[in-house]
């Protein structure tokens, strides 16, 4: 099988190929970032969303597996973000994403000021999506609140920054997203963060299977591919061409691969099938997409992102 050209790019940065984790897979201590530097075919770097403090996250247990994927109640575990501006400044071998979350609006403008007074050139992301801290709603649901945090980032940041973006489930709101997102310089939106608010059930055992927020938490992996994809898909019908997208949510094959790029996708980010399947499978995801390009006759990416046909 002859090597394709899985090349792509993200803002001023031009990645080896289309795939990174997903932001709170293995990405938050020294230890797990060094392992992501050292993964083959993980092209870029994202890390974990970093508050303007420290903080523990929610209580034990916040990950449960399923058949079908997953559901986390983590409740932003990190290190603060000075930690990670300093991780994303050393030396790399690999490009980086800096993920940031704000508890407050205030918060966000002082940790994204820091960013922009560092000597950080790459790439930002602010994540407007977390669906698991107690109290705290998810930003990107109030377009109003959105529009207006967007307002005072850009009048002084001036590095490239895209935004995290929760699913939506209805063609207005991706309209009104759009709308919002289209008025500001931002170089990407990433999408879906986990379904948020879903609730597993142990039938077994008569009771939730996370602690926090009585059970209730983010839903990720295979059951949410088809709400991923409609992201990618309607958000890529409505962006401005230079907003690029990260398609994130439900990829456990090669061909979920093809089809988020398919959907309009620039790049592509691994969440719940890492946890399942450990950091090889970046290199099965990429032999399962060449493949599938060569039965295609595709040589790089472009030959068909954005070329879902319909019916
Ligand atoms: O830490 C979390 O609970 C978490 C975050 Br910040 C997020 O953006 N998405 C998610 O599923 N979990």
């Amino acid at each position: 099988m002859t090597k394709k050209n899985l090349t792509t790019q993200l803002a001023n940065v031009t990645f080896d190929g289309p795939l990174l984790n997903a932001s709170g897979i293995h990405c938050q201590t020294s230890a797990e970032l060094a392992d992501l530097a050292n993964t083959s075919n993980l092209a870029g770097i994202v890390t974990k969303s970093a508050t303007l403090f420290p903080r523990k996250g929610n209580e034990n247990p916040r990950y449960h597996d399923l058949p079908y994927g997953s559901i986390n109640s983590m409740g932003l575990p990190n290190l603060g973000y000075p930690f990670y501006l300093d991780y994303v400044q050393q030396e790399k071998a690999k490009p980086t994403i800096l993920s940031v979350a704000g508890l407050s609006a205030d918060d966000v403008i002082e940790v994204l000021s820091d960013i922009q007074d560092s000597k950080y050139q790459g790439i930002t992301e602010l994540n407007l999506s977390c669906p698991n801290v107690p109290g705290k709603p998810q930003t990107a649901y109030d377009f109003v609140a959105t529009r207006k945090v967007l307002e005072r980032v850009f009048e002084f940041f001036t590095k490239p920054i895209g935004v995290k973006l929760p699913p939506y489930f209805d063609l207005v709101h991706f309209d009104q997203i759009a709308a919002v997102l289209n008025d500001f310089p931002i170089t990407h939106v990433n999408t879906v963060n986990s379904v948020g608010n879903g609730l597993v059930v142990d039938v077994a055992k008569e009771q939730v299977v996370t602690k926090a927020k009585g059970g209730f938490g983010g839903l990720g992996g295979a059951m949410i591919l088809p709400t991923a994809l409609a992201n990618v898909r309607a958000l890529r019908q409505r962006l401005n061409d230079n907003i690029a997208i990260i398609g994130t949510g439900g990829v456990t094959t090669g061909a979920d691969v093809f089809a988020h790029i398919l959907c309009g996708a620039d790049m592509v980010s691994v969440g719940t099938q890492v946890i399942k399947e450990g950091l090889g499978v970046y290199d099965r995801l990429t032999q399962e997409l060449e493949a599938l390009m060569t039965e295609k006759g595709y040589e790089r990416l472009a030959d068909f992102r954005g070329q879902l046909r319909e019916l």
